[in-house]
């Protein structure tokens, strides 16, 4: 990718939101709004208000099939043309928006094209993870797809945190396939194998600020969404860069 600094780059915040009329609000006022140029809400089949309440708060709310990844990719289809750097994020307000700037800066600054937060910085630079915001499985997951990566491209992610920022034509040469929570994943090796500038930065984490969980507390969603992982683990590996 160019490695050029450009610090008029526009954002856009991408939340995958299913069901999450009691946190959304928050999520997307708590925003750096002077940060970003606008914010997409992508839901696909609530059966809450979770679209009204978003829209509400000053997203722009648009409507994708079930899934994760169909989520994610509807809302870069969706973002306006002008913003080249998309950062997703979840609408649970687990994650905390105020660590934006410093996922986008080294984009901006044209230092990186990936920049993706980890959960698991510790106390480092005052980053905190709430007790309870993650599962032992979640954090073993991370290491494990961690460690795999490492063997096969010498790259070591700590994580598979959902906030993160990308540059949007590196995304796009990434043609990203996964339609289901294979989407964080798949990005993260195409990141490698596309030999992208990858940086992880520390991030906090807390416990989502309200409604159900939609995968970590359900435990055939989260077998389900480990298996998904899985695969997405072999089948990307195993492909190689396309
Ligand atoms: N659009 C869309 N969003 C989804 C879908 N499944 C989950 N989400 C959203 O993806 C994000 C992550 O899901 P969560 O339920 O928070 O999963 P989790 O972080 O493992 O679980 P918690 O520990 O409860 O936070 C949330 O913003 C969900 O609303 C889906 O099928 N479509
Ligand atoms: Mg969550």
């Amino acid at each position: 990718m160019a490695p050029t600094a450009d610090l008029r780059m526009s954002v856009a915040v991408i939340i995958p939101a299913l069901n999450e009329a009691e946190s959304i609000g928050f999520t997307v006022r708590e925003l750096p709004w002077p940060h970003i140029h606008e914010c997409l809400v992508v839901d696909n089949g609530s059966t809450d208000a979770t679209a009204q309440v978003a829209a509400a708060a000053g997203a722009r709310v648009v409507n994708a099939p079930r899934g994760y990844g169909s989520a994610c990719l509807a809302g870069v289809a969706a973002a306006w043309p002008e913003c080249d750097i998309l950062v997703f994020m979840d609408g649970d307000g687990a994650d905390v928006p105020a660590h934006l700037p410093e996922l986008v800066e080294p984009i901006e600054r044209g230092e990186q094209d990936f920049v993706i937060g980890t959960r698991l910085g510790g106390d480092r630079q005052g980053r905190f993870r709430q007790p309870g915001s993650m599962l032992g499985s979640q954090i073993f997951a991370g290491w494990f797809v961690g460690q795999i990566v490492r063997l096969v491209y010498r790259f070591r992610y700590t994580d598979m945190c959902a906030f993160r920022a990308i540059r949007r034509d590196a995304l796009a040469s990434l043609n990203m396939q996964e339609r289901t929570y294979g989407w964080n994943l798949e990005m993260q090796i195409k990141a490698v194998q596309h030999r992208l500038r990858i940086l992880e930065v520390p991030v906090s984490y807390r416990v989502r600020y309200g409604g159900v969980s939609k995968v970590s507390g359900d435990w055939k969603a989260s077998i389900k969404a480990a298996t998904r992982i899985l695969q997405v683990l072999v089948r990307v590996t195993r492909q190689g860069k396309q």
